[in-house]
């Protein structure tokens, strides 16, 4: 009888045990294939040097984030078609979420010979 009751019980654990890890892994297919968690948005950087951009030249998928980083001691703007930037200061960030397929072309207002290409696939 004891056995009995220890079986049940080691059966019981064992069931709950598939159940939750089964539930588990459910979840996690739902998030991969639903809407993103914020971590997962697609995100690129890019770094705003004394004379250049680090990539120049980038190529992201719509509906990417780019994010571009001051790492110069002199401020930068960026400027395109579609976005400007307000002045950056050294480690300052600024961001622009590309929704739409296309090529754009963009520089620093202060430096007009710094440019760069965003290419949306
Ligand atoms: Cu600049």
């Amino acid at each position: 009888m004891k056995l009995l009751t220890i079986g049940l019980v080691a059966l019981s654990a064992a069931v709950t045990l598939a159940f939750l890890l089964l539930r588990d892994n459910s979840n996690q297919q739902i998030n991969r294939a639903g809407v993103p968690s914020p971590d997962s948005i697609n995100k690129a950087d890019v770094e705003i040097t004394a004379d250049s951009l680090k990539p120049a030249d980038l190529t992201v998928n719509k509906g990417t984030r780019v994010v571009w980083t001051n790492v110069d001691s002199e401020e930068h703007r960026l400027i395109s078609n579609i976005f400007g930037s307000n002045n950056l200061k050294k480690n300052q960030s600024w961001s622009y979420l590309f929704e739409e397929a296309g090529e754009y072309t963009y520089h620093c207002a202060i430096h007009p010979d710094v440019e760069g290409k965003v290419t949306v696939k």
